[in-house]
């Protein structure tokens, strides 16, 4: 029954042993303390006990040295925890510029995953050795929490926002991937694996059934949604060209209504794609009327991530054309022999 038993969960990453340093440290110094603090309270009790019924002690008036010996050490100690602290916690979550992008969506209750590469998997996820890898994190429900413990990373998944993570494996395997945050009746069952593999066997896995890459799927849905007949590229547009919009700062006129100081900008990052998309209102770009429908309720969370890789991807004068075929049901019933991009 104890062989499984293990203190710690496998050191797979690069954060893991600081992670497990940091922690040990905590540990022995309150480990430490605790027993100072037990073995002087009963030695105290004992060799200052009321030895006769007439004994009264000699009064004591304090000890300047003994009170700056017991504040400056505990303050050094608690310093070095938060110092060593800040500096864990902001490797491990600062990605690294390099990192290669992975999406999950959390629901209740599994994790679906997708590789820019166009691999999508469920409850389970292929990472290779030795790269760092940046997770981009929403949910399509409730809260969940994205965790490794053999990575020692894990981060709340919100529904309506992006969060992210980033993890470096060392160590090929497989190791858990859990939700722990508390997200409904079969939470306990919300487990996944996660698959470290040599990037050889890496690179071989991302070939296999990839249907098409991410960025293919979501210049699809931007045909399809209809995003095309108005975001052009070209200059009788009715609304702005998005190619090369990713991580810009772009002005805007109105913020939830608002009119805003001429040249106030906004960082277009996923989250701002996200809701451009959800809320048109809510940031409407300068220069713009703001005739953007909605599309809430009529793409997923997932074919969201599908259509910001796609504006993510999108280079100067790659807008499709607005006649462009969309594969629809029905042009495929009509014209069973016509050729669909
Ligand atoms: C009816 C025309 C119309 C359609 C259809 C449309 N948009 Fe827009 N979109 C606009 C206009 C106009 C703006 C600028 C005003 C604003 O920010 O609301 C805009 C703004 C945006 C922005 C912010 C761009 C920036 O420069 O700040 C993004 C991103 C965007 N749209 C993506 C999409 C996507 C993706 C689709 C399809 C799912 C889509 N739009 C469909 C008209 C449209
Ligand atoms: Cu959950």
């Amino acid at each position: 029954m104890f062989e499984e038993f293990k203190w710690f969960p496998d050191q797979a990453s690069t954060v893991a042993p600081e992670v497990d340093m940091l922690t040990l440290f905590i540990v022995v110094v309150t480990v430490l303390i605790t027993i100072m603090v037990g073995v002087l309270t009963v030695g105290f009790a004992v060799a200052f006990r009321r030895k006769s019924e007439s004994y009264v002690p000699a009064p004591w008036f304090g000890c300047v040295p003994l009170e700056i010996f017991w504040t400056l050490i505990p303050v050094l100690i608690c310093l070095v925890m938060f110092s060593w602290g800040v500096k864990v916690y902001s490797s491990i979550v600062v990605p690294p510029a390099d990192a290669l992008d992975i999406y999950a969506v959390g629901r209740q209750w599994m994790w679906k995953i997708q590789h820019p590469e166009g691999q999508r998997e469920i409850n389970a996820l292929h990472v290779p050795i030795g790269r760092p890898v940046k997770v981009t994190l929403t949910s399509e429900d409730v809260i969940h929490c994205f965790s490794i413990p053999a990575f020692r990373v894990k981060q709340d998944v919100v529904p309506g926002r992006y969060t992210s993570m980033w993890f470096q494996a060392t160590k090929a395997g497989t190791y858990n991937l859990f939700c722990s945050e508390y997200c409904g009746t079969e939470h306990s069952r919300m487990i996944g694996k996660v698959i470290v593999m040599e990037e050889a066997d890496y690179q071989k896995w991302l070939s296999e059934g990839a249907e098409s890459g991410q960025a293919l799927q979501g210049r699809k849905l931007y045909t399809k949604l209809q995003c095309v007949t108005c975001h052009t590229g070209n200059a009788e547009a009715k609304a702005p060209n998005l190619e090369g919009i990713y991580r810009k700062h772009i002005p805007v006129s109105l913020i939830d209504g608002m009119k805003v100081k001429d040249g106030t900008k906004v960082f277009a990052d996923d989250a701002y794609i996200r809701e451009s998309i959800l809320y048109p209102n809510a940031k409407v770009a300068a220069g713009w009327e703001s005739i953007m429908p909605t599309y809430q309720g009529l793409v997923t969370e997932e074919e969201l991530l599908q259509v910001i890789a796609y504006i993510k991807s999108l280079n100067q004068g790659q807008t499709p054309p607005r006649t462009e075929e969309t594969p629809t049901p029905a042009t495929i019933q009509n014209n069973p022999t016509k050729e669909v991009k």
